[in-house]
């Protein structure tokens, strides 16, 4: 894949961001051989992109963490973005629709680190040692692509959707909890929408984060200590209309919520 192409790919997605518009998913027709490791190319040069533009990393989110997602997207590996400091919403703050395409939520369970974690061979046990807090949080998705309609390569490209995250301010050491059995609700002005437990992560968020390192060390990279990471989605994503009151309720682990208007 040549240098142009990248650009041009990571143009086309990022544009469609900036301007808060659908598109049509890169392997519809643009250029329909797209690979995994390329739409990796292409998210690290719209990552670039964005660093240049004055954003900065906040941390690394995990996608398609359900064996259940895995399956239907035929794949053995999750995926894994970036949230951008322009992308926090503060717990309790309102979001404006109109900042989105079609945005969704969902409750994900948070952890930092007190120290680096560098791949391979990381075991879940190694991150849940290396964990200085777990936290409750919700990932506001927001494809660029028409529909929520993509390929793997797609979705990678536009950094695994990531739009927005609300980090909760309850925290908890790790062995506080059972990581798998945590529960959650997901309810919009009061009504449940969707309900799991951490073990749709999985089987637990800490293996997550494993995951997670183990795939940055095939790049010479690193979870980095300190840096809020999104473990993936407990249940299925909900989408945001205005009016909405956002919360997800955490069993162990407090709450966190946040208004939509127009
Ligand atoms: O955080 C996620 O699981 C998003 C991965 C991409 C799938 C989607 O946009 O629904
Ligand atoms: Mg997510």
């Amino acid at each position: 894949m040549d240098k142009d192409l990248i650009r041009e790919l990571t143009t086309y997605v990022h544009n469609a961001e900036k301007e808060k518009r659908e598109i049509t998913k890169i392997t519809a027709e643009l250029y329909p051989e797209l690979t995994i490791e390329e739409g990796y190319l292409v998210q690290e040069e719209l990552i670039r992109e964005k660093l240049k533009e004055g954003h900065k990393i906040i941390g690394p989110k995990m996608g398609i963490t359900s064996e259940a997602k895995m399956k239907q997207m035929n794949v053995d590996n999750p995926i894994y973005g970036y949230v951008f400091d322009y992308m926090v919403v503060e717990e309790g703050d309102s979001i404006s629709i109109a900042d989105y395409i079609h945005p969704k939520v969902e409750p994900e369970i948070g952890f930092i680190l007190d120290r680096d974690l560098e791949g391979p061979g990381i075991t879940p046990l190694d991150v849940l040692r290396a964990t200085e807090y777990v936290f409750p949080s919700i990932e506001i998705i927001d494809s660029r692509y028409e529909n929520f309609n993509f390929t793997l390569p797609d979705v990678v490209a536009d950094n695994t959707s990531a739009a927005g995250a609300v980090f909760g301010t309850y925290l908890r050491r790790p062995e506080e909890l059972e990581l798998d059995v945590v529960g959650v609700t997901l309810s919009i002005n009061g009504e449940i929408k969707s309900l799991g437990a951490g073990a749709a992560v999985l089987g637990n968020p800490a293996n997550s984060v494993a995951r997670l390192a183990n795939m940055l060390a095939e790049k010479g990279e690193k979870v980095k200590a300190g840096q809020p990471i999104l473990t993936g989605g407990i249940t299925a994503a909900v989408r945001l209309s205005p009016g909405d009151f956002v919360q997800a309720k955490y069993g162990g682990l407090g709450d966190v919520s946040f208004f939509v208007k127009e």
